[in-house]
């Protein structure tokens, strides 16, 4: 029986798996992410997202939004493009937002699906019709985990490799256990739900721990407490499926992208200190975090 593939996450090992860019090279090469996010009182969470993905070097990025935000995020976003989705009016998606997501998806490498989407049951029928018609690579993040509590097997319905980036309470509720559950043996809890869903698992906090179906796992070192602060996680969102759209493997792209936005948590640290840093600052400081690895 070969030994345990475990591995800690190094900036040598993010190094050799970033791509290069050659000079012949143009935005469709990066890849196009479409990012499915944001309600009422969260459009925030879609635009650390978004702009995320472009700081980890996705070529094109679309962020779709309920269409009464869509206005609204037009007017706070630039370099991301927008799109406006089926709404109930009430600034969620409604049921006939799957149909308009797989369309857009046509034009799409990556789909990352969850941040500030809330949990309404239009949302959650939304996500579960969807997921399993979705053809292209899937990072999938909060209120797109919290949908899929205990229906964790629409997971395996997905008919190509996907991501999912749960804290510890959201993958408390996937795997229908306690937040203290899943922090007393973080690592089987990963390799628990990867191996049960088929899917790259990054299970967040301290040491965050990506486990892969075949039962690799990456410990991060990088990081720290004063990224316990909202929206740090929409900034992983965007960040991971920015590597995926350029061409990394699942679970080297769930790992290379909690190694870069853990770094950039600590250097955006250094500068605000722990207590005061918020998650628009580790946005800002992903370009110096991918310059110190490359
Ligand atoms: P407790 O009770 O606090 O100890 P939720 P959310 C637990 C969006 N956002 N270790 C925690 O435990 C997100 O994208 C939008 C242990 C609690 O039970 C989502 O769509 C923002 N326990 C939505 O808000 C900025 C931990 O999990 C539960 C843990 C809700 O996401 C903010 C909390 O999780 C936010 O990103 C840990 N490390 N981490 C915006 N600007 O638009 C969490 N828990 O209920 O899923 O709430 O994570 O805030
Ligand atoms: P979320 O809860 O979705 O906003 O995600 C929080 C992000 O901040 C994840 O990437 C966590 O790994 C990171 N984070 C939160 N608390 C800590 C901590 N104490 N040490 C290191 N990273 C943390
Ligand atoms: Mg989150």
């Amino acid at each position: 029986k070969a030994a345990p593939r475990r591995y800690v996450i190094t900036a040598g090992l993010v190094r050799e798996w970033l791509p290069s860019r050659p000079l012949e090279s143009h935005k469709g090469d990066y890849g196009r992410v479409l990012v499915v996010a944001g309600s009422r009182g969260m459009t925030g969470a879609a635009c650390l997202a978004g702009e995320a993905a472009l700081r980890a070097g996705a070529g094109l990025v679309t962020v779709a939004v309920p269409e009464t935000l869509h206005d609204i995020m037009e007017v706070k976003l630039t370099e991301v493009m927008t799109a406006p989705l089926p709404d109930t009016g009430g600034g969620a998606l409604s049921r006939e937002a799957g149909q308009r997501i797989l369309a857009m998806l046509e034009r799409a490498d990556v789909l990352a699906i969850g941040p500030g989407l809330s949990t309404s049951s239009e949302v959650a029928a939304v996500v579960r019709e969807l997921l399993p018609q979705v053809k292209v690579p899937c990072v999938i993040d909060a209120d797109g985990l919290n949908v899929l509590a205990g229906a964790g097997d629409i997971l395996r319905k997905i008919q190509a490799p996907a991501v999912i980036t749960p804290h510890p309470g959201e993958m408390a509720r996937l795997l229908g256990t306690t937040v203290q559950e899943v922090q007393r043996d973080r690592l089987a809890a990963a390799l628990k739900a990867s191996a049960a869903w088929n899917v790259t698992v990054l299970l967040k906090g301290a040491r965050t721990i990506v486990a892969s179906p075949d039962g690799a796992v990456y410990i991060n070192p990088t990081g720290n407490p004063g990224m316990a602060t909202g929206g740090s996680g929409d900034v992983l969102t965007g960040t991971v499926a920015a590597l995926v759209a350029q061409g990394l493997e699942p679970e080297k792209a769930a790992a290379a992208g909690a190694y870069m936005h853990g770094l950039a948590g600590d250097l955006a640290a250094a500068e605000k200190g722990m207590m005061s840093l918020v998650a628009g600052d580790i946005l800002a400081a992903l370009p110096a975090s991918a310059k110190k690895v490359m």
